[in-house]
This record gives C-alpha cells, sequence and structure tokens, in this order.
C-alpha cells in the first residue's frame, strides 16, 4: 500500500489533513493509505460531506435557516475565503476554516472535482428534503422506504460518488458503474448499521432513524424502548433493523470483487467488515439501550488484517460473524425464522464463492 508523502504537500493541504484527522478516527486511516491519485480528492470529498453532515446534525440551526444551507452547500463550496461561525457540534472547527478545503478543492483534476460537486448538490437536497421530518423527535421516519431514501441520500450517494472516482482514475472495473445497486448496498450497509448501533446517542440527542413501520410493530410509543420492562421488545425491534440490514450483505460482497488496486480495496473493505462485526456486537445486546457500544479494539485489529489481504478473507471474516448471529438467534424472536433464513442464505452465497475442496 502506500503512504502519504507529506514533503510535496503544501501548508494548507496539510492542515486539511490535520481537519480529517481530527474528525474521523476509522476514515483518516484509511484514507491515507490510499493510492495517491485518489488520496487528496476522497480526503476533500470526505471533508466536505463532513462539513454538510456538521450542518444537518446541528439542531441549534433554525429549519429555515437550515435548509438552504443545506441546498446551496454545492456552491458554497466554491465561495473563496468561506467559514462558518457559532456551530457547537463537535466537528464546528472545521466549518470554522473551511476556507481551506476550498482553496484545495479548486486545485482538484476538473473530473474529480465535478463528481464531488455533483454528489455535495444531492445529498445537499436530500438532506433538506428530510430536514423536517428529523428536526423533531415526534416526527421521525415513518416507513421502510422512507428509512431507505434517507441512507440513499446520506450514504447510497457517498457510493456514488466514490465510485465514479474509483472508474475514472481506473482503480476499479468500469463495470461497477452500471450496477448502481451494487454502489447503493455499500453504501446502505454501513449508514443502516451506524443508525441501528447509535439508538441511544440519537435519542439523548432527541433524534431518531428507526422507521416507525418497524418499531411500531414492537411498542406503542419511541420511548418505551429504553423501558426495563419492554427489554423483550426493544431486542426484538433491534432484530428486525438487523435482519433488514442483512440483506445488502451479498451485493457488498459482489462489490468488493470489482476493485482492481488494493488500495481502494482495502479503503472499501475495512468499514464493511466493521459493519457485520458491529450487527453481530449489537444483535441481542441490551446495552445499545443505554450507552454506546463499540467493537474492542483487538478484535478491530484482527478484522483490519483479515480486510487488507483479499476478498476470500473479507468471505472469512462475514461468514464468522453471520454465524455468530445465527447462533445468538432466539426462538422467541418473532423474526426467528427470517433472520435463521437469512444468515443462512449468506453462508451459501459465500460457499458458492469460495466452495470447499
Ligand atoms: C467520502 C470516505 C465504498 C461504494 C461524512 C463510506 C453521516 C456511515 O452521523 O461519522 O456521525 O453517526 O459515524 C466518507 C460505499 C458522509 C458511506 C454518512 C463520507 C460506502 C456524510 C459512509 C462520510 C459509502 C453523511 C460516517 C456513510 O458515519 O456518522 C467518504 C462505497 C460522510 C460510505 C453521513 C455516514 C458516514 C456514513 P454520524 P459517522
Ligand atoms: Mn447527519
Ligand atoms: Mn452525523
Ligand atoms: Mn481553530
Ligand atoms: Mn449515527
Ligand atoms: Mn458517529
Amino acid at each position: 500500500v502506500h503512504r502519504r508523502d507529506t514533503s510535496k504537500e503544501s501548508a494548507n493541504l496539510k492542515e486539511c489533513f490535520r481537519y480529517l484527522n481530527m474528525t474521523s478516527r476509522s476514515f483518516a486511516m484509511v484514507i491515507q493509505e490510499l493510492n495517491p491519485e485518489l488520496l487528496v480528492p476522497v480526503a476533500l470529498f470526505y471533508l466536505v460531506l463532513r462539513g454538510l453532515d456538521t450542518i444537518e446534525d446541528d439542531m441549534a440551526i433554525p429549519l429555515d435557516k437550515k435548509t438552504p444551507m443545506l441546498r446551496n452547500f454545492h456552491e458554497t463550496m466554491e465561495i473563496d475565503g468561506w467559514q462558518f461561525h457559532g456551530s457547537k457540534e463537535k466537528d464546528a472547527e472545521l466549518l470554522e476554516h473551511f476556507d481551506v478545503v476550498i482553496t484545495e478543492l479548486k486545485q482538484l483534476k476538473p473530473q474529480y472535482y465535478e463528481i464531488i460537486k455533483d454528489l455535495t448538490l444531492k445529498m445537499g437536497n436530500g438532506m433538506a428534503d428530510y430536514a423536517a421530518d428529523t428536526d423533531k423527535i415526534e416526527n421521525g421516519l415513518q416507513t421502510v422506504e422512507d428509512y431507505e431514501l434517507y441512507c440513499h441520500y446520506v450514504a447510497g450517494l457517498v457510493g456514488e460518488g466514490l465510485t465514479r472516482l474509483f472508474v475514472t482514475s481506473e482503480l476499479a472495473n468500469p463495470k461497477l458503474a452500471e450496477r448502481p445497486s451494487l454502489t447503493e448496498s455499500m453504501g446502505q450497509f454501513l449508514q443502516k448499521t451506524n443508525i441501528i448501533r447509535d439508538i441511544h446517542e440519537d435519542w439523548v440527542d432527541a433524534r431518531r432513524w428507526y422507521p416507525k413501520e418497524i418499531w411500531s410493530k414492537h411498542v406503542d410509543k419511541w420511548e418505551d424502548l429504553f423501558e426495563l420492562s419492554k427489554r423483550e421488545q426493544a431486542l426484538n425491534c433491534i432484530s428486525e433493523m438487523v435482519l433488514d440490514a442483512l440483506k445488502h450483505a451479498e451485493e457488498c460482497l459482489f462489490y468488493m470483487a470489482g476493485m482492481r488496486d488494493q488500495s481502494c480495496f482495502n479503503f472499501v473493505a475495512i468499514p464493511q467488515t466493521m459493519a457485520i462485526a458491529t450487527l453481530e456486537l449489537i444483535f441481542r445486546n441490551p446495552a445499545i439501550l443505554e450507552r454506546n457500544v463499540k467493537i474492542t479494539k483487538g478484535d478491530a485489529c484482527q478484522i483490519m488484517l483479515e480486510s487488507t489481504q483479499n476478498l476470500f478473507t473479507v468471505c472469512e471474516v462475514f461468514r464468522r460473524y453471520v454465524r455468530r448471529i445465527h447462533k445468538k438467534n432466539d426462538p422467541r424472536d418473532p423474526n426467528f425464522l427470517a433472520i435463521s433464513a437469512r444468515c443462512a442464505k449468506i453462508e451459501q452465497f459465500i460457499e458458492t464463492l469460495y466452495p470447499k475442496q
């Protein structure tokens, strides 16, 4: 793989990498080992979307101000010297110094710049469409269809942008661009895992991303999920969310087969294997209703080693965690049979990719 060559970087670009390391634990590492052709474009793509998400997440910006900010962000990212002050979000400092990102964006190859701008336009408008629904805890997403469209805007579109960057730079099979559903699954799988896991953190922030169509089958009121007396129902609700996320697993493995560069493979594989391990960790785990739950450092290290080899070793990680989910599945869960069948399907799919000798 590659290592960032800081000797050729301007002070301004170094500053961008400082924000990257400040705003992301997991992505910063894999981005900085990317093929030099895509290192800076992907880092800047990340920072632009992190800036946009900081606005989306900021509950202190009133809706009538937030909506146009989201819709216009693709133009804002072109204004020399633009900064935003006054946010109290965790990544506010990035917006306070956003001019350094803008300066670097203008030095990108035009084909990369256009991809970033196009996806920022689409994501900002998608976030704005949902801003009213997610602004108050009483609102929230209704149907599974709403939930998936939201995940499309905030993660499926990241996938589209990354796939276009990989294909344009010839670091991925051009056929990937003709299979948008594979790309979409990559984003959906990550975003759904994030939403399922963050249930408690989001509740504390008075936000909710679980669709009512699912949670209302298990409890009458959203707050009931956090009641000790309703633990069983809450675990069954989380199970149903995990079942829904697992439907993307096969397409994710298929997508990763299209990578033609080891650094791009690692970059796309690590988040996916961390996601399947996270799904296993949170499956039937009541702790997620009380605090933030994360995979251990040791497990993360092991997964990282296995995800930086090849598709076979990545499939082994998926197989291992899917088997554990299968084993933890509880016969009293109303989705017991569906979960069991889903796990068997994924195990079977891996078996057909790599038959045992
Ligand atoms: C450009 C690398 C690889 C085909 C900032 C990577 C928030 C889960 O909301 O920070 O704080 O809980 O924990 C990343 C597909 C997106 C989807 C999305 C941009 C994979 C702004 C990541 C990341 C597509 C919207 C981070 C989706 O979670 O969120 C680049 C292929 C940003 C990917 C958000 C979430 C990402 C996310 P939160 P987190
Ligand atoms: Mn957000
Ligand atoms: Mn966020
Ligand atoms: Mn500062
Ligand atoms: Mn989250
Ligand atoms: Mn997060």
